[in-house]
């Protein structure tokens, strides 16, 4: 029986922690975060995606609490995207996020490795004339041709990120001509001869324009990530990606390593 409908009844599992199931009127954590926690617990545990929470009242009701300290914990899992809101119809659970690849890897690859079906939509692809910056974050001089490539990336069919991928053009002549529908860029330009083995990206926050978030299917003015990514093929500048990936389906992790004493310093 699950923990939301016999809060006392979760037996504790050898070598797991318990979780908690209670509000503790004594501790020193807010209550609100209390709740969240117990609302987390029942998210990944109990409840699948797309699932209802109770409502704030019976939460409320349920633990002991006012409704506004309720409402405090499911707005911050709102906000923290493990919950999602229906106008008039409740709140529910959402999709995990994706752990943003930090490594020099194609969509199709990792979305592949995921477990999911990957997918685009073509949504333009043209030659253009290098601006003095294009040029520059190309390694090109202005004026060069540049293949622009604009795509709808999806997993199992779910929008998830737009990527606008400029490419010089005498790089791989065929490029415009070729089908990347079911087709990984990546893969395409390998058949060039361009095998990117270096990359670098930056990541910012940023909020989707009206056109970027109905073709994301988000809410005008929904947070995004916004990524602008360089590799190249050995010494050789192929791509400079223009992209704006979903943050209410995608997170950052990284590996923290000490930071090594600097040269010199004292222990
Ligand atoms: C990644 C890249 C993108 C590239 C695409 C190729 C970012 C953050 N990442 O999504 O630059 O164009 O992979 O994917 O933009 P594909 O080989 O599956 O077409």
């Amino acid at each position: 029986m699950g923990r939301w409908t016999n809060p006392t009844g979760a037996s504790p599992e050898v070598g797991k922690e318990q979780a908690l199931t209670t509000i503790d009127a004594r501790s020193p954590v807010p209550k609100y975060f209390q709740l969240r926690e117990i609302l987390l617990d029942l998210i990944e545990n109990e409840l699948t995606v797309d699932a209802p929470v109770p409502s704030e009242r019976e939460l409320a009701a349920r633990y002991g609490l006012s409704r506004m300290t309720a409402r405090q914990a499911v707005e911050h899992l709102v906000s923290e995207g493990r919950l999602y809101r229906v106008q008039g119809k409740g709140t529910f659970v959402a999709r995990p996020k994706i752990d943003m690849p930090l490594r020099l890897t194609s969509f199709t690859e990792d979305m592949r490795a995921r477990g999911l079906t990957p997918g685009s939509r073509d949504l333009g692809r043209h030659e253009i004339e290098a601006t003095v910056a294009l040029g520059r974050e190309l390694s090109v001089e202005a004026g060069s041709p540049v293949y622009v490539i604009e795509r709808l990336r999806t997993a199992d069919g779910v929008p998830m990120a737009l990527e606008r991928s400029h490419i010089p053009a005498h790089l791989a002549p065929d490029l415009l001509t070729e089908s990347l529908v079911e087709r990984s860029l990546y893969d395409l330009l390998a058949s060039y001869g361009l095998v990117l083995d270096r990359g670098e990206q930056v990541i910012e926050a940023g909020i989707a324009d009206s056109n970027d978030a109905g073709l994301l299917g988000l809410a005008p003015g929904s947070a995004v990530l916004l990524l602008q990514r360089h590799c190249w093929a050995g010494s050789v500048a192929v791509e400079y990606a223009v992209s704006t990936y979903r943050a209410d389906r995608y997170q950052l992790r990284a590996s923290l390593d000490i930071a090594s004493a600097a040269p010199g310093g004292t222990k």
